[in-house]
């Protein structure tokens, strides 16, 4: 209903050396590899897919951190060339699938969907929160932040972003959550409910971001920060697939897959999983 026809552009994000462990830069290339486009393209979207993303190298003596934060103006300026991209393809009416990559490029993916539908919300599927601040991080990878940069540090944003499958959350977060009134579903209330209760949606545009390590690692092992006794198989399908059916889905990342942290047969597992993530979501 948000959107104009049947268009998705596949935007494959390389994000290096956000993160103490390198490779999620790579995730991209593999699910194009793996064939998503042609299959975008049987399910009846037009896609474009206009190559991989390309950024300038910032040494780390370029960028030292600031506080906490590591690696702080790449990830910044990666995030501003990806709002302009995603905010540019969904300005013309068409999905934007942004492939990842650390997520910390959700805060550019979803300042460009906010560019475009202003009142849109955001689904968060993850193990983590990702909603630490510069002062509660105890990590400083900012990957572990995007979400409280978005809701702009203590501003009063209700119902902006849900959680589903969360089960590794750091004290300073859980605070956070409770402050900004923000609902969130962890495993408990998956297992209590049903994925299907779980997921039952306002009448707003939605960007979904997909965190794949919100699976359980059996399903999706290539993933930087694995947690045990995440989603299954079908319940992240199922998640895919019910927000589809709500017609309201204006964007969707689908992020950290790290080829470089697994066997072969586990990254092609973990490809194969993401693949059919997006194509449950596109229909
Ligand atoms: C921790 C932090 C995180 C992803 C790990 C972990 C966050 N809360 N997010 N892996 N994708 O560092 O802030
Ligand atoms: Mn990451
Ligand atoms: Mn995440
Ligand atoms: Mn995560």
């Amino acid at each position: 209903r948000f959107l104009k026809g049947k268009t998705a552009s596949v935007i494959a994000m390389k994000l290096t050396r956000k993160q103490p462990r390198l490779g999620v830069d790579r995730g991209p290339i593999y699910l194009v590899e793996a064939g998503l486009v042609d299959q975008l393209k049987e399910l009846g979207w037009n896609v474009n897919f206009d190559g991989h993303h390309q950024f300038e190298e910032i040494t780390t003596a370029d960028d030292p951190p600031i506080g906490k934060l590591k690696n702080p103006r790449f990830v910044s300026r990666v995030c501003e060339s990806v709002a302009q991209v995603v905010g540019g393809h969904a300005k013309k009416g068409e999905l934007p699938v942004t492939l990842g990559g650390d997520h910390s490029l959700a805060m550019g993916t979803i300042s460009g969907t906010l560019d475009a539908h202003p009142n849109a919300c955001v689904i968060w599927i993850d193990a983590h929160a990702d909603i630490n601040t510069s002062e509660t991080t105890e990590s400083g990878n900012i990957h572990g932040m995007p979400v409280s940069f978005l809701l702009g540090l203590g501003d009063k944003v209700d119902e902006f972003a849900w959680y589903i499958g969360l089960r590794d959350i750091d004290a300073g977060e859980k605070k956070i959550l409770k402050d900004n009134k923000i609902r969130a579903f962890s495993m408990h209330e998956v297992d209590k409910y049903g994925i299907g209760k779980v997921v039952e949606m306002a009448d707003l545009p939605i960007h979904l971001s997909f965190d794949v390590d919100a699976l359980d690692p059996s399903v999706a092992p290539s993933t930087g920060t694995p947690v045990r006794g995440g989603l299954t198989f079908r319940e992240g399908h199922y998640i895919c697939e019910a927000l589809w059916e709500t017609g309201l889905l204006v964007a969707l990342d689908l992020m950290e897959v790290n080829p470089s942290l697994a066997d072969a047969a586990s990254v092609k597992q973990t490809v194969a999983v993401g693949c059919s993530l997006v194509r449950s979501a596109l229909g």
